[in-house]
């Protein structure tokens, strides 16, 4: 009987170690190809939470936005002129239909769109000398100051 519950007890102290280990593996570790280390994203009307992320040089990361917003938000990730580049093709398009092939490859470098209460995925492999940033493109949202800096750490 008295073996028996120091047995139990001995189980439950592994469970809880085990477990606590488990919970420590969070962000801490830099994310590579195999492994990228996932950074939530909340969508605003009209923000980003959080605005800013720290990013290590040849990390990958995978983005993953939940749009809590009322309205779409769109996610792009490039430097500034590929932003601007992005924000006049968007411009652009002005919800008309798609008769420019080239324009619709342009458009498929890395953007998403994430409806409300959907969530969408940017998976990226940072360099060291990247300078990047991400951007919603809805009508007003960038201009607006809807983006996100990466810092590179
Ligand atoms: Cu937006």
């Amino acid at each position: 009987m008295t073996r028996t519950t120091t047995r139990l007890a001995f189980a439950a102290l592994v469970v809880a170690t085990l477990t606590l280990a488990a919970c420590g593996d969070d962000d801490t570790t830099a994310g590579t190809a195999s492994a990228p280390r996932t950074v939530e994203i909340e969508m605003r009307d009209i923000a980003f939470s959080p605005d800013e992320v720290d990013v290590q040089a040849s990390e990958t990361i995978r983005f993953v936005f939940h749009n809590k917003g009322a309205v779409a938000h769109d996610a792009f990730i490039g430097d500034e002129a590929a932003q601007d580049d992005h924000e006049m093709e968007m411009r652009e398009m002005g919800g008309m239909g798609d008769s420019d092939g080239a324009q619709d490859a342009m458009d498929d470098d890395g953007g998403i769109t994430v409806m409300p209460g959907e969530t969408g995925e940017i998976t990226h492999t940072f360099s060291e000398d990247d300078n990047l940033l991400l951007g919603c493109h809805e009508e007003g949202h960038y201009a607006g100051g809807m983006r996100i800096m990466i810092n590179m750490t």
